[in-house]
């Protein structure tokens, strides 16, 4: 769980450099990433030490479909919270892959739009965010640029091998993720 969370810090730290227009996604992020740290601070934390370990316990202990707050400061369980960041990762690894093999023609938007709707994530999101995503896409600089950032100054071969293990690295977190929610029924909760 300690790993998984400081991944995220990173992809935060890099949601941050892209500017303004990303904040309504990054302070999403932050506040998940916040509830899970509350747990793993909290007089449970031994029950939040792996995914495994949170899920068991909110499923045994029948937190697993409460979507009301356990406390003011933490505002949801852990399991669900976890979900969201889950399938967020899926369209980020998406869009890394495209990125790395320059799919779509080349225009990030593209890239963006398609990795948005082949990830799991999309399907939860209610229209109105669908349409948000929509005009969002546009506003991600472009693929130079894009690759610079993440990579600094790389050379091109290098920034394409980075980003080809960085995409397969992610893909391999996100299967052992999902085989979790799978193997305890989860995948669907609220
Ligand atoms: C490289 C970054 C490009 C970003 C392009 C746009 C990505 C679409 C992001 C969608 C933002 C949705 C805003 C918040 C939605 C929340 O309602 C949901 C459900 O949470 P709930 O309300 O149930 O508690 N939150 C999510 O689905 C998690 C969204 C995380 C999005 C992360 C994007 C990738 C991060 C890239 C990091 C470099």
């Amino acid at each position: 769980m300690d790993r998984y969370l400081s991944a995220w810090d990173e992809l935060i730290r890099f949601l941050n450099s892209m500017g303004k227009a990303f904040t309504f996604v990054s302070s999403d992020v932050v506040e998940k990433v916040g509830i899970l740290r509350e747990f793993r601070k909290s007089s449970n934390s031994e029950h939040y030490e792996t995914v495994e370990k949170m899920i068991k316990f909110e499923k045994e202990n029948n937190l697993i479909n409460r979507q009301q707050a356990p406390s003011k400061t933490v505002t949801a369980y852990g399991s669900r919270t976890l979900l969201r960041l889950h399938r967020a990762l899926k369209f980020l690894l998406i869009l890394i892959g495209k990125l790395a093999h320059n799919e779509d023609e080349g225009k990030v938007s593209l890239m963006g739009y398609n990795a948005y709707h082949s990830s799991p994530m999309s399907k939860y999101h209610p229209w109105i965010v669908q349409k948000a995503v929509g005009l969002a896409v546009y506003m991600l600089p472009d693929r130079s640029t894009f690759i610079k950032k993440m990579c600094q100054d790389l050379t091109e071969q290098q920034i394409a091998d980075t980003m080809g293990v960085c995409s397969e690295s992610m893909d391999a977190v996100y299967e052992f993720t999902n085989a979790l929610y799978s193997k305890y029924d989860v995948m669907e909760i609220p």
